[in-house]
């Protein structure tokens, strides 16, 4: 017979069943089982409108049941936490009944669609924090053992006051035209293309490794191929459909660039992108401050370049930040025994659960989606009008 208090179970019913409720699904299974976690998370239930393919992901994920309509989910009371893996246009109104309904809840990014949305779930989160639920948006690159690294380092003041923020985010899978017209091409469902996909996780990195906002920005957007297939048909087949429409409009960006002014007085450049050739999932983030400068490339996540003028001095440092003393790294493998992209749900979903056993509110928060939220709005305006667009306008 153990001692050993079981932990309280909490309970998951995740919304959404693509590339990203796969992802977490195996993050929060994953973070049971490798942390010793003070509630045992586990995904009760997968909800998903298409009942033989959810039931299908379901079977694989090794859920135990499913829903088909997320207001069933959040009225259940044997579901304590609802995480939101849905295009962003259904993000506001799953998360503000979730968080009313008591929900704790975890959103992927973008936070919401426009700012109307994000300032409801941001207000929404606020109340619900007042009673002691939780929220949190899914910026898993926050998790990123290497990228915690470079935010100590700048929080400890190791790189002295940071003067540049140099950060792009490339991908090339629009490239080819015949490409088809899917949800994240819509703005109807996705909001905005690369600038709201890569250019928020870009945004959002650059606040919380500077730890200073975004005070304006100067952007500009492009749409390179204007016109796509419609999903599920290539061009020569559908050509002899008779039902109309091959083709359709794509109505968000495939590109986006922006210089952004700091508070603080840092400058910063960044590029996100659907259409760099050659590039399959590209991060790269540079700090330089007054006394040291920090590299990150996704496509060596375990790596953080550091250049210390006292310490280093003639060149960058390479740091393999898989030591036991680097973020999250306690609940892995020995030094060099390297994590991989999906470490970074497992990081999430643990930073998550305890920061709900502790009754204290995770990051990054609601609050964080919305800033982020203000910045992609002003890049657009800015995009829009040629000049300069404060990000604190409609905040
Ligand atoms: C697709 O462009 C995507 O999966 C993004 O939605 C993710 O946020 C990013 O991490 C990788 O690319």
């Amino acid at each position: 017979v153990s001692s050993r208090r079981e932990p309280q179970p909490l309970r998951v019913g995740i919304v959404g069943h693509g590339f990203m409720g796969r992802a977490h699904a195996l993050g929060w299974s994953r973070a049971r089982q490798v942390a010793n976690l003070p509630l045992e998370p586990y995904v009760a239930v997968l909800c998903g409108r298409d009942t033989e393919a959810v039931a299908a992901s379901a079977e694989r994920l090794g859920v135990p049941a499913t829903c088909g309509d997320w207001r069933e989910l959040i009225q259940r009371d044997d579901i304590d936490l609802i995480d939101i893996c849905t295009p962003g246009s259904t993000h506001g109104e799953i998360a503000v009944a979730a968080l009313e309904a008591g929900k704790h809840t975890l959103c992927e990014k973008p936070l919401a669609n426009n700012m109307a949305e994000a300032k409801a779930m941001a207000s929404a989160a606020a109340a619900a924090a007042e009673a002691g639920v939780a929220s949190m948006v899914g910026f898993n690159y926050r998790l990123v053992p290497a990228l915690a690294l470079a935010r100590s380092l700048v929080s400890d003041g190791r790189l002295g006051a940071i003067r540049h923020v140099r950060a792009s985010y490339l991908q090339d899978w629009l490239v080819d035209p015949s490409f088809p017209l899917t949800w994240r091409l819509q703005a109807g469902e996705a909001g905005s293309g690369a600038l709201g996909d890569l250019g928020s996780h870009l945004v959002d990195l650059a606040q919380y490794l500077t730890g200073k906002p975004i005070i304006s920005v100067l952007g500009l957007t492009e749409t390179f191929v204007r016109e796509r297939p419609l999903p599920g048909r290539s061009v020569g087949l559908a050509a002899t459909a008779s039902d109309g429409a091959i083709t359709g409009q794509v109505s968000v960006d495939d590109a986006a660039a922006f210089v952004a002014r700091f508070e603080g007085g840092a400058i910063g450049t960044f590029e996100a992108s659907r259409m760099a050739t050659g590039n399959k999932n590209a991060l790269h983030v540079e700090l330089n401050g007054e006394r040291g400068s920090v590299v990150f490339d996704l496509e060596r996540l375990n790596e953080l370049q550091v250049y210390e003028l006292d310490a280093t001095g003639g060149g960058f440092a390479r740091v393999l930040a898989t030591e036991p003393s680097h973020p999250f790294l306690n609940l892995w493998w020995p030094p060099g025994h390297v994590l991989g992209w999906e470490h970074t749900f497992v990081h999430e979903m643990v930073s998550l659960v305890e920061a709900i056993a502790a009754g204290r509110q995770p990051e990054p928060s609601f609050a964080d989606g919305l800033a982020v939220q203000a910045i992609l709005q002003a890049v657009g305006e800015s995009s829009n009008s040629g000049g300069w667009a404060s990000t604190l306008v409609g905040v």
